[in-house]
């Protein structure tokens, strides 16, 4: 990172993502727009959150369960609020998909071809909020491709390659946005008290091997045997270690900056895994894709994936070309050996 300059001060996100673009088309200054929203929305999320533990009723439980069956933190409503009052008013996005709605919100009424769709997980790792661990958010920006006129977003369910841009915010010590618009990834710093993200690092690279291993290990009964093979593998072998913090983003940011592999296999009850791949996966496996790396459900590239509907999941092992590549080899061996 330069050293600290006035110069430093005026490389901010939008500037730069004007420069992710050779022309000032009408698409760039669309999606250096929206990316402004994007911002926006994450400093309201990271203002709430610094605020949240000295606020009455904004952590905690608000007693719902949503489409995905789980508890809904009052954090997470808020978030989802935020995204929708912000692009409310973007006049660009036509359409919000979230992890937080069972169905897409439309803005105003319908969403014509050529406009954009931003699909998001307003807070992911909802369960970190309440001790004040990290948490983030995920974002994936879509062009309106086909027709969706009956609401159900049926457009939507394609690959993960036609994504336009992608990122995600970590509310750490720091606020940090990663984004790429398929011409690297790019880091951000908030400086609160100018209010803009400040540029951190372009082309991040995810080195081709790393020593954490990422994954929920209290699963590992629930796994299938190659992914126990696996753990076995890197519990006896020197120079791995294990970090997992139960929120995405942040075990994610770790392997973009260090290097290692994440999973999230598959179990018993799950055999899809949990995590969900139009706003989780995809967007992170574009990302990883990017820096170099690799994301994939054990069998196929995750950005090949198509969906047959908006919250579907996959499993996901993503980071580093060999760490996935040793992982996979369990997995496909096994599959053999069957
Ligand atoms: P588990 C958070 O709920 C989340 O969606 C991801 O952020 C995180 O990686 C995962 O689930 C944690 O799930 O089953 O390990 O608690």
């Amino acid at each position: 990172i330069p050293e600290y300059s006035l110069d430093r001060d005026c490389q901010t996100l939008s500037r730069h993502v004007l420069q992710q673009f050779s022309d000032f088309s009408t698409q760039a200054q669309d999606v250096s727009a929206i990316m402004n929203r994007v911002a926006l929305a994450a400093k309201l999320v990271s203002r709430r959150l610094s605020k949240a533990g000295l606020m009455a009723g904004a952590l905690g439980f608000t007693g719902e369960t949503n489409v995905q069956g789980e508890s809904v933190k009052k954090m997470d409503i808020y978030a989802n609020d935020v995204f929708i009052s912000v692009f409310k008013q973007s006049g660009l996005v036509c359409r919000l998909a979230s992890e937080e709605m069972e169905k897409p919100y439309y803005i105003p009424e319908n969403c014509p071809i050529g406009r954009y769709t931003l699909l998001y997980d307003p807070i992911d790792g909802s369960s970190n909020v309440d001790i004040n661990l990290n948490v983030g958010s995920i974002f994936s920006l879509r062009q309106q491709e086909g027709e969706d006129l009956d609401g159900e977003a049926k457009d939507l369910l394609t690959d993960g390659d036609r994504q336009i841009g992608a990122g995600y915010v970590l509310y750490g010590p720091s606020t940090v946005l990663v984004y790429t618009l398929g011409n690297g990834v790019h880091s951000f710093i908030l400086d609160p008290s100018l209010g803009e993200f400040i540029l951190a690092q372009e082309n991040i690279i995810i080195p081709p091997h790393g020593s954490v291993y990422s994954v929920n290990e209290g699963n590992y009964w629930q796994w299938d045997e190659s992914i126990r093979d696996y753990i076995r593998y890197v519990h006896r072998h020197e120079g791995y270690t294990s970090r997992y913090s139960g929120a995405l983003v942040g075990d994610f940011h770790r392997i973009l900056l260090q290097g290692g592999v994440f999973l999230y296999p598959g179990t018993e009850k799950n055999p899809e895994g949990k995590l969900r791949l139009l706003y989780e996966s995809a967007p992170l496996a574009f990302l990883a894709e990017q820096a170099g790396a690799k994301a994939t459900t054990g069998f196929e590239r995750i950005l090949s994936v198509v969906p047959d509907k908006i919250h579907y999941r996959t499993p996901l092992f993503i980071g580093s070309t060999e760490d996935v590549d040793l992982v996979e080899s369990f997995i496909q061996d096994r599959v053999r050996r069957d």
